[in-house]
């Protein structure tokens, strides 16, 4: 397919997608090997879409350019850790925070303060440096961390948000920050049954 906003950025864009993913799955392995429990589900990555990243740039007032795309906008690369319980998450943000290689830009923590709509994530900006033959870019990367059921709930209301015109919207929102907050206190029930079970963390 043509390649016609991130022109030869794409490589660069999809490295850093592949080193990422592949630096946790070792990391996921070498852990596993030490005897600790895996803390992960399963993990999602993309480079954003060529329209998204368009709309997004749009949306936060920025001339829409390749080079606004790559210094200005944190998730063009981004990854998705998804894990089983609400303590795994701060598991792996420490993990992250050990890596070489990169530099924390910011972190949000929209799980001890979810947003208005009810959404619940932690997600960590950064800076990573891509090696490329002896070449070092600089690539900027989210990584969202969340459960099961956050994600679950964080799918179903980016698939509604995309949908117009729809009538009761004051009401549909209601309702879906209830059912994030019913699914928040899930994840606390499983985390506690977790707790009784014990065993290796
Ligand atoms: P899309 O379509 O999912 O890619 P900042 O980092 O502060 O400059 P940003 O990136 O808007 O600004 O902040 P934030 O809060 O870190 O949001 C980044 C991404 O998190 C979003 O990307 C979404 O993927 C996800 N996200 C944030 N808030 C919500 C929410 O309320 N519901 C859902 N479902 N996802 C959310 P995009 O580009 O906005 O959207």
């Amino acid at each position: 397919m043509e390649n016609t906003f991130y022109k030869d950025s794409i490589v660069v864009l999809e490295g850093a997608v592949c080193e990422l993913t592949s630096r946790i799955d070792i990391m996921r392995k070498y852990r596993i090997a030490q005897g600790y429990r895996d803390p992960i589900a399963y993990v999602t990555s993309r480079v954003k879409s060529e329209g998204s990243m368009k709309e997004k740039l749009k949306r936060k007032g920025m001339e829409v350019t390749l080079e606004n795309a790559l210094e200005r906008i944190n998730d063009g690369v981004g990854v998705r850790i998804i894990c089983s319980y609400i303590d795994d998450i701060y598991v792996i943000v420490e993990l992250i925070k050990k890596y070489s290689g990169i530099k924390i830009l910011n972190e949000k923590d929209y799980i001890k303060n979810p947003k208005q709509n009810g959404y619940r994530s932690y997600h960590i900006n950064l800076e990573m440096d891509l090696d490329i033959i002896g070449e070092i870019h600089k690539v900027r990367c989210e990584i969202q961390i969340r459960t099961i059921a956050m994600d679950c709930w964080a799918s179903l209301e980016h698939e509604l948000k995309y949908k117009k015109n729809i009538e009761n919207q004051k009401l549909i929102e209601k309702e879906l920050r209830r059912c994030a907050d019913d699914m928040a206190t899930t994840d606390l029930n499983m985390q506690t049954i977790r707790n009784m079970i014990g065993g290796k963390q």
